[in-house]
């Protein structure tokens, strides 16, 4: 099994599982991937998503014995980066959070995987690496947009032409991840995160989602326009009158996450 799904209450684990490979991705792990996801946003019961990886490493990207260069041509990549394309889209849209344990290297499209997620927190002994340019490719999987968006043109540029490891503290710092927690907490951690964010309301973090993701094309006008709108969707939702209920009653709410 390339993915291993655990049900938690309120979440789903999901583990990229070929760890004597780093959890590099094959094709195979790509569907069993799209198809957890799938999985986990028809569950009316799964509220958040934790993303992490089996054995010493989170992911190294593309599995490269999958794409080697062959006698008859080079391998068709953009029908690979299609794929890669999928399930990043699919990370950004799915209404659910998604938080990413990186519980050690992240490399290639596994590092910009873990950016395509909602929160990151990563082990400190973890690292990233836009290794791409060690084999002649650009960043994919949004990494020439995740990555100056995150960090700042300048570091994004040295990060992916030099391909040296940042290590998750630094990343942190600079901004590219949300913490960097000490390796043997780092699952308790993310546990205790997707566990808060089960217990939030879930369609108000889905258009959350959707507002910071549109915001990166839109005019400050279109912004407005369309933080009007999803507040509106947002306010009609059981889980506004429960929050504005539970706080008059001054009370913890209790969120349904009815969708
Ligand atoms: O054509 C295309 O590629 C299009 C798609 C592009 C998307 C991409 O992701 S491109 C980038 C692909 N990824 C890489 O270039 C990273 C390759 N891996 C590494 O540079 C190193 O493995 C790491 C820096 C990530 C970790 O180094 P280290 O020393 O901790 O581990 P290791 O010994 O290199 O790897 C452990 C095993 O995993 C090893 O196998 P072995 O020798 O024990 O049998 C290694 O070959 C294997 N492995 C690691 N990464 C990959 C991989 N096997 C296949 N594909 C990999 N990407």
């Amino acid at each position: 099994m390339t993915i291993l799904v655990e049900n938690h209450a309120g979440y789903r684990q999901i583990s990229l599982n070929r760890p004597d490979r780093l959890n590099a991705l094959n094709t195979e792990m790509h569907g069993a991937l799209m198809a957890a996801l799938a999985e986990a946003e028809a569950d009316p019961e799964c509220r958040a998503i934790l993303l992490t990886g089996a054995g010493r490493g989170f992911c190294a990207g593309q599995d490269l014995a999958d794409v080697a260069v062959k006698d008859d041509g080079p391998p068709d990549l953009k029908a690979v980066l299609e794929r890669y394309n999928a399930l990043v889209r699919r990370l950004r849209a799915i209404p659910l959070p998604v938080v990413c344990a990186v519980n050690g290297v992240a490399a290639g499209a596994g590092a910009n995987l873990a950016l395509a997620c909602d929160i990151v927190l990563a082990a400190k002994s973890a690292s990233f690496i836009q290794a791409f340019s060690r084999i002649g490719l650009i960043p994919d999987c949004g990494g020439t947009w995740f990555l100056p968006r995150l960090v700042g043109a300048a570091r994004a540029r040295a990060l992916a032409i030099l391909a040296e490891p940042l290590p998750a503290e630094r990343a942190a710092e600079w901004g590219l991840i949300w913490q960097a927690v000490d390796d043997d907490r780092l699952m308790e951690s993310a546990h205790a995160l997707a566990a808060r964010l089960a217990k939030q309301a879930t369609l108000g973090i889905a258009l959350t989602k959707r507002a910071f993701d549109a915001a990166e094309a839109n005019s400050l006008g279109a912004q407005l326009d369309l933080e009007r709108d999803f507040q509106d969707e947002a306010g009609h939702t059981p889980d506004y009158a429960e929050g504005v209920r539970a706080f008059t009653e001054k009370r913890a709410p209790n969120f349904t996450g009815q969708r």
